[in-house]
């Protein structure tokens, strides 16, 4: 299944149907009135958002969609029927720009929530309203109003509770599995993970939350260097952020200059992420051997910047159940009892 977070379609409402020119004509009423009927009106576009869906992937060759045109009217009165509306099922966290303007048109956030973006042409008047007085006969009915034609930019951000970050290779893709029914590819190379993946985690009380799992962020990956950086889009809507840092992970280098190399690629690219809670997780510890960074020393290091860290292995399970209680008490107070961070009711 590919994946798609940007796109631009263009989009096309429904044409009126024109009203109708007509004349009674019945047996021993040689001049009837008119009897011209409306055209119906052209239909919508319509977006929609849904949970079941999570990449712009069905909009990426359909170019030009568009909503059905009303019918003309026709004679003995009678209406054209109405254009049925196009209705775009998008995935929740879709932005909808005007492509020329930038204008926002809709945020989709809640599932089900429907925007009518472009109306449809008006139906025309049938010859029927048209008759006065002096004009008994009139031979002329209103055409229906033009569909409106728009190009709209469509952007996916994700709408996490959590994201992960963290260098390639890190443990990222592990760890969502290990949180969540979520079995996303994990390989032993950097790189691994191309697209986003999502998870979710059920708390001590039942609630879920949405994690995001991206891939791997390098340097200048905020400057749209590397992969990660058409990523980030994904963490902006989260509330909490799991940065993961590796122990074993190139032993010459310092892990907290790893900390910052990646905090400075979220800063270049949008400054807020700064401000976002976030949990330190020094991963991988099952592997820890002699020689690597003193572990006391690194959390206390944390400590003076102000930075919270944990000490886990995605893949022995070591130092989870501390995680799973930290981000509970990190995470409850931002969730009203029956939804998930995202406002989204639990099913
Ligand atoms: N020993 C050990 N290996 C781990 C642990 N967590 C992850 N790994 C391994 O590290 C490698 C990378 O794991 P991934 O989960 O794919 O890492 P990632 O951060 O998602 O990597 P990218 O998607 O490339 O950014 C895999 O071989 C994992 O099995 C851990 O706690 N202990
Ligand atoms: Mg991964």
């Amino acid at each position: 299944m590919g994946f798609l977070d940007e796109t631009v379609i263009t989009v096309i409402s429904g044409a009126g149907g024109n009203g109708c020119v007509s004349f009674r004509r019945e047996k021993y009423i040689p001049k009837g009135g008119p009897d011209g009927g409306d055209g119906g009106n052209g239909g919508s576009i319509i977006v929609r958002g849904t949970k079941r869906l999570h990449s712009l992937i069905n909009y990426s060759s359909k170019k030009l969609l568009k909503a059905q045109n009303g019918s003309p009217g026709r004679g003995k009165n009678q209406s054209g029927k109405n254009g049925s509306d196009l209705i775009l099922d998008l995935p929740l966290g879709t932005l909808i720009q005007e492509l020329a303007t930038g204008r926002v048109l809709a945020d989709l956030i809640h599932d089900d929530e429907q925007i009518a973006l472009v109306s449809g042409g008006k139906g025309g008047k049938g010859n029927q309203h048209f008759a006065t007085s002096t004009n008994r006969v009139p031979r002329f009915a209103q055409p229906g109003s033009p569909g409106q034609e728009i190009r709209l930019k469509l952007s996916l951000k994700f709408l996490a509770d959590i994201g992960l970050i963290g260098l390639p290779n890190t443990g990222k893709s592990t760890l969502l599995s290990r949180l969540s029914m979520a079995r996303p590819k994990v390989g032993s190379y950097p790189f691994t993970t191309l697209i986003p993946n999502l998870g979710v985690m059920t708390l001590e009380d039942e609630r879920s939350v949405v994690i995001a799992d991206i891939p791997g962020l390098i340097r200048g990956a905020g400057h749209g260097r590397g992969l990660g950086h058409r990523f980030l889009r994904h963490i902006e809507r989260t509330g909490l952020l799991l940065h993961l840092l590796d122990i074993t992970y190139r032993p010459e280098r310092d892990l907290l200059e790893d900390y910052k190399i990646l905090r400075n690629e979220m800063e270049e690219y949008n400054p807020a992420l700064m401000n976002k809670p976030e949990l330190v997780l020094i991963n991988k510890m099952d592997l820890y051997a002699p020689g690597l960074r003193d572990v006391n020393e690194l959390e206390s290091e944390f400590e003076k910047i102000g930075v919270t860290c944990l000490t886990i292995s995605a893949i022995t399970g070591e130092g989870l159940d501390k995680l799973r209680r930290a981000i509970f008490d990190l995470v409850r107070l931002k969730i009203p009892p029956t939804t998930n961070m995202s406002g989204e009711p639990i099913d």
